[in-house]
């Protein structure tokens, strides 16, 4: 299962109550301390971290409470902070008001969400003239809580995405340490993978078709991973019978998603170029030629071609 969207209660912790004490002699005044402060909540991120599913099983945090006052005018101990770690492109929203309040985008970016409650005062803080044994306190205040939605888009150099079968869990594969499976049938990678070379991280989209905007096949929600992605690698088949019309399906449905990634740089990959006569490849080359810059040829039976997919990758900053 690959969660990447997740609703999450947090909550600071309460702070402690002030306490009524008095000195133990006779006529000696109030010394009750304050309740320490409730923990906070913040969000951290962690690099370790690729999904929300964390958040499936359980969906209430709450950071520890501030211990009660002590006599003689001892402040209580404040409750616990509370660290939840999510993974980097993880966007952060209020759910009230639907506000994104944070982009976790950065390795080690801490953002507090909730502050505890103040603790309460003690009976000494009550001592006036007037009022030389006040036998009250104050309880602690309640932690702000807050209900956010998580929604996670991957971060990546490269994204690969195409219809299914196309060959872009294979080329991850070839790519980088991925495993990620591979099959010739359509939808076998049902959520992104992710694999690195050379310090880029490459993720493979699982594959769409037309009518994905209309929830056909596995939908389009996923393209919310290229969001973030710096180059599409656009996997077409050199198997394909139409490879202008695999093209446009795909860019149609991703323009319906979110025009901006219509826009973003990209590479067509013309896949298991080894299915293929060289003139067949050419003219495919040639028709595609009027929808990116560069067009390449690959085979994960070419070491060649496979040899210049890396080259580029590992060129392009
Ligand atoms: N001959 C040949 N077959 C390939 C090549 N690349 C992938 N294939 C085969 O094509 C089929 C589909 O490959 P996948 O990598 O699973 O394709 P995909 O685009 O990830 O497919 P989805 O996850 O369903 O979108 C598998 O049977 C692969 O073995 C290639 O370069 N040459
Ligand atoms: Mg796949």
């Amino acid at each position: 299962m690959f969660v990447d969207e997740a609703e999450i209660i947090l909550k600071g912790g309460r702070g402690g109550a002030g306490i009524v004490s008095f000195g133990k002699r006779m006529g000696s005044g109030p010394n009750g301390g304050n309740g320490g402060s409730g923990g906070n909540v913040h969000l951290v991120t962690d690099a370790d971290l690729t999904l929300l599913n964390q958040f499936t099983a359980k969906s209430l945090f709450e950071a520890g409470d501030g211990h009660l006052g002590g006599r003689n005018r001892k402040t209580g101990k404040n409750g616990e902070n509370l660290e939840i770690k999510v993974p980097i492109g993880t966007s952060v929203i209020d759910k009230k008001s639907l506000e994104t309040l944070f982009e976790m985008k950065k390795v080690g970016q801490w953002e507090l969400i909730c502050v505890g409650g103040k603790g309460g005062r003690g009976n000494y803080e009550f001592k006036s003239p007037r009022r030389t044994a006040p036998e009250f306190a104050q309880p602690g205040l309640p932690g702000e809580i807050r209900e956010l939605i998580l929604i996670l888009k991957l971060i990546a150099d490269f994204g690969l995405i195409g219809l299914p079968n196309a060959g872009k869990s294979s080329l991850l594969n070839e790519l980088t340490n991925a495993r990620a499976k591979v099959a010739d049938y359509a939808f076998t990678t049902l959520y992104p993978n992710l694999g690195v070379f050379k310090g880029k991280v490459i993720a493979d989209i699982p594959g769409l078709i037309e009518g994905a905007s209309f929830g056909r096949g596995l939908g389009i929600s996923f393209l919310k991973h290229i969001e973030k992605v710096g180059t599409l690698l656009h996997c077409i088949s050199s198997e394909s019978k139409n490879p202008t019309k695999d093209y446009e399906t795909f860019a149609k449905e991703m323009k319906s998603f979110n025009e901006k990634l219509t826009k973003k740089p990209e590479i067509i990959l013309i896949t298991k170029s080894d299915l293929t006569d060289a003139k067949a490849l050419s003219i495919m080359k040639r028709k595609l030629k009027k929808y990116a810059p560069r067009i390449i040829t690959v085979s994960i039976h070419d070491w060649d071609s496979i040899e210049e997919l890396k080259n580029l990758i590992s060129d392009k900053t």
